[in-house]
């Protein structure tokens, strides 16, 4: 699904993209500033595929939520559902990047 983005095939608003990650507007935010951080490969489902399998892939996920972050403020979340009973929806990893304030109870 998020490869259709990274593809151009359905419309999304990008707000960074490298070589290896794009960042796009979660389609349901959760706080004032909501990006996701997508590595361009979907050969991890989750962030502890990611970590073992491409760590330094993951440094630079983090680095770039931090530049997007840092353009709201200083402070943020960063958050990795991992697993349906977590409520990962997407299985193809994804970082939410979420900044501002936040709704009462929110997870993402
Ligand atoms: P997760 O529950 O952690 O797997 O998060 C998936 C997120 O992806 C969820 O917050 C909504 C977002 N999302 C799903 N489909 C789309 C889409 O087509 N476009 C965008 N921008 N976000 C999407």
């Amino acid at each position: 699904m998020f490869t259709r983005i990274i593809d151009r095939e359905i419309p999304a608003t990008i707000v960074a993209e490298t070589d290896r990650l794009i960042a796009i507007e979660d389609i349901n935010p959760q706080a004032p500033l909501h990006v996701l951080v997508i590595p361009k490969t979907q050969q991890y489902r989750d962030v502890v595929e990611l970590a073992a399998g491409d760590p330094a892939l993951l440094a630079e996920l983090v680095a770039l939520a931090g530049e997007i972050a840092g353009r709201a403020g200083d402070s943020f979340r960063l958050v990795f559902n991992t697993g349906a009973d977590a409520g990962q929806t997407v299985f193809h990893v994804h970082a939410h990047v979420l900044a501002g304030r936040l709704e009462e109870g929110t997870l993402a």
